[in-house]
């Protein structure tokens, strides 16, 4: 293969799009195995960094171990690097990936400010036509979507959200040039959404001195448990250089390759002490230990969930000094740990500050947003200088619908159930069809690097895997001359079946969330679907392998 440009249309082997921490994993990966292929990635934003370039809000950092997130290809930058706390800021982890994209000369390979709008597939000659915003096409005969699982921000979709007269932000667009103490000095400030980023954010906001007010506007408590960050001093960054190899491995031996796993007991295996004795201990360490460490029956029991989420809610009493404001913080409509749990430095004691109130939606809905701020029923106007949004994204399948789709026969990607278009649509009602969660049906040619039905827990460890496979897919297109590979509908249905299998049973399944395909902002996500893989990591990867050993059985190619 080879590439021929004209100043209308680039054409490539292999298009990259997002230069995130999936995107710069495989640019690198591919160049490095197919050195005579032309490669180009392209990223909308200004730099490499994807989630950790966007999310620039005030708190934003890793709420799992720094030392386990890092790519574990890249030795020698493993050694050198220094991670500064257990748990990374944002502009740390930023400048990690900065470091990678410098080191391997990624950029020269990156063309950045460029937004895809459309991309369409031609049966003829085996390649995808990408348009840009600009106008600009790029010709290729591979693709790999590194487009982000929550990557499309959504706004609320409350009246009057355009009227409002003062700053607006939502978290994962904030400017890059913020100062708190300068920029939110004297002001009066409203959070909506209390998600993993609304806790950050909060947390982070409220311990401002300068700050006058911040109201939180929570439509649903959502469970939150200490973090309990600290910083890595030289020595111990020594010790854990040493340890990296061993680090990965037990992230490769765990269900969401972070390095907690659950405790092999079930709960009514124990004693009360001896429960107590779990919970307390999980609980006093850092990281994801008090979600994932809990009793192995914990998520899929509801009489187990009960007795862990009440520990939780004790928690919660201790740390709250108004009982009233912690009855409204504590989740009364979910159990611990069947959605996300945000890791938190100090969330609850926020609310403990005078100039800190929470405003419960449950009881008092917003009816609108006014030029001047909010106001929820009762009459009650809430005046503010700025409003946060805290409101997540049109998480999973949100970024591949910023995109217009024109797939095999013309098909849309994503589309609604019902009249028109839509109904040829492969995806209807944003619910997911793939195979292996690396390619689609009717998208041929096309890969995906934590796409739906790929397990995401640790991304980076989930990232490393999917670009494995990829690569492996693409040598042996290479080696057998292919330039044509799909799925056939067949494998599709099976593996869609096995991850529809895979989710029953878990409490988390019954929960609106965005894990579950829900976000009630967008048109079309208001039921719950099986977006994402919910089996072990370590059944994926063995799937994956089992398919590549049997020359890629459930794959067609010409
Ligand atoms: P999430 O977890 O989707 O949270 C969004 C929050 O915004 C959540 O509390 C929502 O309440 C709230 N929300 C959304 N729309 C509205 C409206 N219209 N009115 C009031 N409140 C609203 O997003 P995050 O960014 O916090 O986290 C996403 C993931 O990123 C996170 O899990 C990490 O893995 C990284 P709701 O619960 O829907 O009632």
């Amino acid at each position: 293969m080879g590439s021929v440009e004209t100043p209308q249309q680039e054409n490539y082997d292999v298009l990259i799009i997002g230069a995130g921490l999936s995107g710069v994993c495989a640019l690198y990966h591919i160049r490095e195995r197919f050195p005579s292929w032309t490669i180009r990635l392209l990223e909308a934003g200004t730099d490499v960094g994807g989630t950790w370039y966007w999310n620039r809000y005030p708190g934003a950092r890793f709420d799992s171990e720094s030392i386990s997130y890092a790519f574990s290809w890249d030795k020698e930058l493993l050694q050198d690097w220094h991670w500064k706390e257990a748990f990374s800021p944002q502009p740390e982890t930023l400048k990690y990936i900065q470091l990678v994209a410098e080191k391997h000369n990624l950029r020269k390979d990156i063309r950045f400010g460029v937004r895809v709008q459309s991309a369409t597939w031609n049966e003829a000659d085996h390649t995808w036509v990408f348009l840009d915003e600009a106008g600009k096409s790029y010709k290729t005969t591979f693709f790999i979507s590194c487009l982000g699982f929550l990557s499309a921000p959504t706004l609320p979709n409350i009246p009057g959200i355009d009227k409002f007269q003062g700053e607006r932000f939502h978290t994962s667009r904030w400017p890059h040039d913020f100062i708190m103490s300068r920029d939110f000095a004297g002001k009066r400030i409203g959070v909506i959404g209390t998600g993993a980023t609304g806790i950050q954010a909060i947390t982070e906001i409220a311990k401002e001195p300068s700050v006058k007010s911040l109201h939180v506007f929570q439509r649903t408590a959502n469970w939150s448990a200490p973090l309990r960050n600290t910083e890595i001093t030289p020595d111990q960054m020594a010790h854990y250089r040493a340890e990296y190899d061993r680090i990965f491995e037990r992230c490769a031996q765990t269900p969401m390759c972070f390095i907690h796993e659950a405790d092999p007991r079930k709960s009514s295996d124990v004693t009360d002490e001896e429960r107590l004795q779990l919970w307390e201990t999980i609980y006093s360490q850092p990281g994801f230990g008090k979600w994932l460490g809990a009793f192995r029956d914990t998520y899929v029991n509801r009489e187990a969930n009960k007795l862990y989420s009440d520990f939780m809610e004790n928690k919660i009493r201790q740390r709250v000094h108004d009982p009233a404001v912690a009855e409204m913080l504590i989740p009364k409509n979910h159990g611990f740990g069947t959605r996300r749990v945000p890791l938190e430095s100090g969330y609850f004691e926020a609310y403990n500050k005078p100039n800190v109130h929470l405003v419960d939606l449950q009881e008092t809905p917003i009816e609108k947003i006014t030029p001047a701020g909010i106001l929820t029923s009762e009459d009650t106007e809430y005046e503010l200088d700025v409003m946060v949004f805290a409101t997540g994204f049109d998480a999973i399948t949100g970024a591949f619908n910023a995109i217009d789709w024109h797939a095999k026969d013309g098909r849309p990607l994503v589309g609604a159930s019902g009249a028109g278009k839509g109904q040829d649509a492969i995806w209807i009602d944003h619910k997911p069809k793939t195979f292996l969660g690396i390619t689609v049906p009717a998208m041929p040619n096309m890969f995906m690097v934590l796409g739906p039905h790929q397990p995401f827990g640790n991304a980076t460890r989930s990232i490393e895997h999917a670009v494995h496979v990829i690569c492996e897919l693409l040598q042996y297109c290479k080696d057998n001359h292919y330039s044509h590979v799909e799925p056939t509908q067949q494998a599709v249905d099976d593996w869609t079946e096995h991850v529809h299998e895979c989710a029953k049973g878990a409490l988390s399944n019954e929960i609106d969330s965005w894990m579950t395909g829900v976000n009630k902002n967008v048109a079309g996500k208001t039921t719950r679907s099986v977006a994402r893989y919910a089996g072990s990591a370590i059944e994926f990867r063995r799937r994956c392998e089992e398919c590549r050993a049997s020359g890629w059985k459930g794959l067609v190619f010409s």
